[in-house]
């Protein structure tokens, strides 16, 4: 009997479906309030279609094929209603091109001791020895470093003596060189991603506890995902539950998927784990965040040792990216010492360097690894995130 029934309904429907005229559109539930962000929350709902009313109503109880005994079982198939899979809400961040300069006034702020105090100094009538010492304890109190201080220092004395006069406009000129020549502008500064002969690019994130490394990645899986790039997340922070969490919102947030593993597992396996779905899901980038790790716990650095090493059984790693905390100044060189034995760094990210007059650490850094300054954080906010530009920082620290 039953199954009668539901034979006559089932061919009610699908009759619905040929004329058009069963379910009418009132029937549905009402759309739920659009997400705040889609781009299409202005636009009416929309009509209803030739067609849309053949749809089940959304509140009617579902049934599953099995249910419906039919012969052949080939008729109910029209009625069987597409999932209804809510697409998550997606932000397309913004394009990365030119972040840095948009990101100036943050930069020049908090350096503003920096290239403002140097200009300031240099321009004093008399330049005496007293000037100069200033000039050199601004260079330290930057964090620049002794050795690229006294370099500085040096070449500034020659050529403000050789330029005997000077006007603001050509002190200016000639720090702005100097301090280009100190940042350095031959290094290869790209975050290597894309490989030749292979896909997907790997890129670890390594640093001590603190420094920004979730916040760095998932920033990363935006400006990779900001440039047309499909992104997997590797979770190989397993010391904390939440760090994976974290980890993941930032991917959830760009559509990025995040391969995690069991609290308190091996690092070394997820991140295996997420080179390997990476590639069999044929994206363009895996990144693996890391758990951070005091340098001075020897344990700790041989485990990140081993993490790179059993992700090498995939493919070499295309960038290891150190993060250091600008705030911490000189003890971020011999954090950077460290990690930089036990995993090959390729580049640096200096975060919070919103939040620091002590922008010279671009430089003491560069030096001690002879690796480039590649990202720099600019604040908390999702897209503040810039790739390092000589330029158009030199400009930030001394204004225009
Ligand atoms: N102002 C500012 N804050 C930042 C920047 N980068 C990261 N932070 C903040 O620093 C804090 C730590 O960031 P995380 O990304 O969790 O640091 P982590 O290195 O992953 O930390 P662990 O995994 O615990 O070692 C967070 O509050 C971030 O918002 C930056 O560039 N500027
Ligand atoms: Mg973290």
């Amino acid at each position: 009997m039953e199954t009668v029934i539901l034979a006559v309904v089932i061919a009610v429907v699908v009759l619905g479906a040929i004329g058009g005229l069963i379910v009418g559109s009132r029937r549905r539930k009402p759309l739920p309030p659009p997400p705040p962000a889609a781009p299409d929350i202005t636009a009416p709902p929309a009509e209803p279609h030739v067609g849309d009313e053949a749809e089940t109503p959304r509140d009617e109880p579902r049934r599953t094929i099995e249910e419906v005994d039919l012969p052949g079982g080939s008729a109910p198939v029209a009625v069987e209603e597409p999932p209804v899979i809510e697409a998550p809400e997606i932000e397309i961040p913004e394009p990365t091109a030119g972040r840095l300069v948009r990101l100036r006034a943050r930069l020049s702020r908090s350096q503003n001791a920096l290239g403002k105090g140097l200009l300031t100094l240099l321009s004093r009538e008399h330049l005496d020895d007293e000037t100069w010492e200033e000039i050199e304890d601004t260079l330290l109190t930057a964090d620049v470093g002794v050795q690229p201080t006294q370099e500085l220092v040096e070449r500034l004395r020659e050529r403000v003596k050789v330029l005997g006069t000077r006007t603001p406009q050509e002190l200016r000129g000639l720090l702005r060189d100097e301090l280009l020549k100190l940042v350095g502008t031959e290094f290869d500064r790209t975050v290597k991603t894309e490989p030749e002969d292979r896909k997907p690019g790997i890129v670890m994130v390594v640093g001590v506890n603190g420094t920004g490394k979730t916040t760095t990645t998932g920033k990363l899986a935006r400006v990779l995902v900001a440039d047309g790039r499909t992104v997997v997340l590797g979770a190989a922070d397993t010391f904390r539950a939440a760090a994976a969490d974290q980890l993941q919102t930032w991917g959830e947030r760009v559509g990025a998927y995040t391969v995690r593993g069991p609290e308190a597992g091996d690092p070394a396996s997820v991140a295996f784990d997420a080179v390997k779905e990476g590639k069999e899901m044929g994206v363009d980038v895996v990144l693996i965040d890391t758990a951070g790790r005091l340098h001075t716990k020897t344990g700790l650095m041989d485990e990140l040792g081993k993490v790179k090493r059993v992700v090498e059984k995939h493919a070499p790693l295309d960038e290891v990216l150190l993060v250091l905390d600008a705030t911490t100044g000189q003890n971020g060189l011999v954090q950077a010492r460290v990690f930089a034995e036990v995993v090959d760094i390729t580049g640096i990210v200096l975060t919070k360097l919103d939040g620091t007059a002590k922008g010279g650490i671009v430089v003491a850094v560069q030096r001690e690894l002879g690796v480039p300054v590649k990202l720099v954080g600019l604040g908390e906010g999702a897209d503040d995130l810039a790739p390092f530009e000589p330029e158009a920082f030199v400009d930030a620290l001394i204004g225009d």
